[in-house]
């Protein structure tokens, strides 16, 4: 058994329809752990930072002013492959694709305003985590 931990958001359409209790119930039935959050409001330097893979994509200014419009809630999650087991339970990019009872299909409003962000390697969660949380904030 590998006990993995993930780097998640709740996105800002997600705070704005006052979604966060709904989405993380979705995440502990789905048996992951929360075991960070803190609610903030990122800053454009933050966004750019975090998404800086996509820079080059026609998206990415839309993508950093959305991640800015509001508040986001940033998570770690922690379970046994946490990482690819919150992407299955978060669904496919565009909601439209999205498989049924994933939080995507149950709650996103578009593949740019589309709720949750899950890490998609071992290696980009240490990243995510290690840019928004200290060791001591993470308490499994
Ligand atoms: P994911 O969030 O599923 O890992 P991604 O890493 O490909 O998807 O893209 C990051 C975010 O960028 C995504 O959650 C929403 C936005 N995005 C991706 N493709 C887009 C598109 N074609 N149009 C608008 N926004 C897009
Ligand atoms: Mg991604």
């Amino acid at each position: 058994m590998v006990l993995e931990r993930t780097f998640s958001i709740l996105k800002p359409d997600a705070t704005a329809r006052n979604l966060t209790g709904a989405i993380n119930a979705v995440i502990e039935q789905a048996g992951l752990r929360i075991v960070a959050q803190k609610r903030i409001r990122m800053t454009r330097e933050q966004a750019e930072t975090f998404y800086a893979v996509h820079k080059e994509r026609p998206f990415f200014g839309e993508l950093v002013e959305f991640m800015t419009s509001g508040p986001v809630v940033v998570q770690v999650l922690e379970g046994e492959n946490a990482i690819a087991r919150y992407r299955d339970v978060m669904g496919a990019t565009n909601p439209a694709q999205a498989a049924d009872g994933t939080i995507r299909k149950l709650f996103a409003k578009s593949i740019g305003e589309n709720s949750v962000h899950g890490s998609d390697a071992p290696e980009t969660a240490v990243i995510e985590i290690a840019q928004f949380f200290s060791g001591n904030e993470i308490v499994g």
